[in-house]
């Protein structure tokens, strides 16, 4: 079996999406997500320019070794572009390897450790009392896990409220938009928020917070104390990872759980936090870290650790991505959870699959492959639009971490 052709789709069916499609001379074809949020043509051109080409005549069956010749062969290894491009064709390679076994993804990797895959959906309120009716809104949709976010007084926008509540979108400017960020008054504002989510509906349900890399490691350990009490299934992000070593203070002082990774490419950028046993959940995906191939490493050595995966599945992460992490999740024996945010119907018009929700889990369902498949008539009719996400300044103008 030889690849003949490779190339790339761009289509923007509400937000932008980059997938990769690799046919082969028996035509059997695979298709991969390759979407980087606000550098997606960056992305196109490492994947046109320079991946490509090698790998025409190449058989497409030999998943680890052309992972191995992208990965070494660029020399400069790593980044967010170079291995979401890597990711984009190693799904498509896991995609084509299912359909020629005629089984799903989760077989290949080595069969079904569970029955279906717990999610957590986005609630998010301007205040307090609409966050707690959006949980609600949640609860009665059968998810068991759900993450809180709320706006905080004094502050015109926070991250993670939207407008648009079911389709969280914030990419949603031609140049980024600029937010505004005060710590303290978050500080004091989110201890009350899961206060009164706990006295409303009790501890039946997981909740999540995302504090969106925007505390140092000392804010961080006091909100992670602030927020014992209510027993959170994770605090994400609570400090910008660059530094793995901030966790350890955090750790120090808090048994909230920790979550972190969803900018991480690769297993490098967790070694530490998981070697030293730092955060409890590792939220690397698919598309972002190296595609199957490269998760499963990072995954097998969470394991060894007693570290969970909690993937990444925000809406910049196409249906391709979420179908592949789905039979990753369905397989992977240290899973944790998996966010759920979904796509409009336009993006699953453009992109058929097979996986459905019912009762809180996901279901990857059990067509060969990964079971997503794009319609390419209709993603040409979404051209490409530039959109980024916002950029955060404090009240005094200093530029910060969005
Ligand atoms: C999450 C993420 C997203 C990101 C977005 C950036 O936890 O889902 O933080 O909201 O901001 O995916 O592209
Ligand atoms: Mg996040």
């Amino acid at each position: 079996m030889k690849i003949v052709n490779c190339k790339v789709i761009v289509t923007c069916p509400g937000r932008n999406f980059v997938t990769v499609k690799i046919e082969t001379d028996e035509g059997v074809y695979g298709i991969g997500d390759a979407t980087l949020n606000g550098r997606e043509l960056s992305v196109v051109s490492y994947l046109e320019d320079h991946l490509f080409p090698c790998l025409i005549g190449r058989d497409p069956q030999q998943i680890e070794d052309i992972w191995q010749y992208l990965y070494r062969g660029a020399y400069w290894r790593r980044g967010p572009v170079t291995m979401t491009a890597i990711a984009g064709i190693d799904t498509a390679l896991w995609d084509i390897k299912g359909k020629v076994a005629g089984l799903p993804l989760y077989e290949l990797l080595g069969g079904r450790s569970r029955d279906g895959v717990m999610v957590y959906g986005h609630a998010n309120g301007l205040d307090i009392e609409e966050t707690v009716d959006e949980v609600a809104k949640y609860i009665d949709l059968g998810y068991k896990a759900i993450r809180a976010q709320s706006g905080v007084p004094g502050i015109p926008s926070t991250y993670g409220v939207a407008k648009e509540k079911m389709y969280y979108e914030p990419a949603d400017a031609e140049l980024p938009t600029e937010n505004v960020w005060s710590t303290e008054k978050y500080m004091n504002h989110v201890p009350r928020l899961f206060d009164k989510l706990r006295e409303k509906f009790g501890f039946e349900h997981h909740l999540l917070h995302d504090a969106h890399h925007r505390l140092t490691p000392i804010q961080a350990a006091r909100v992670g104390k602030d927020l014992e009490p209510y027993r959170l299934f994770w605090l994400e992000d609570a400090v910008p990872a660059e530094n793995q070593e901030s966790f350890r203070l955090i750790r120090q002082h808090t048994t909230t759980p920790l979550a972190v990774g969803e900018i991480f490419n690769s297993i490098f950028d967790c070694q530490q936090l998981i070697t030293e046993q730092l955060i409890d959940y590792i939220r690397t995906t698919v598309v972002h870290a190296g595609g199957i191939t490269h998760l499963r490493r990072i995954a097998n050595l969470a394991d060894l650790y007693n570290v969970r995966t909690g993937s990444h599945g925000a809406t910049d992460l196409s249906p391709i991505c979420m179908g592949a992490a789905l039979h990753f999740d369905t397989w992977v024996p240290n899973f944790g959870i998996q966010e759920y945010m979904r796509h409009t119907e336009q993006t699953d018009d453009v992109f058929p699959h097979d996986y459905h929700f019912d009762k809180g889990y996901l279901h990857a369902g059990s067509a060969p492959g990964h079971g997503v498949d794009i319609d390419e008539k209709l993603a040409a009719k979404y051209p490409y639009r530039p959109a980024y996400l916002p950029v955060n300044r404090l009240e005094d103008g200093t530029m910060y971490n969005w």
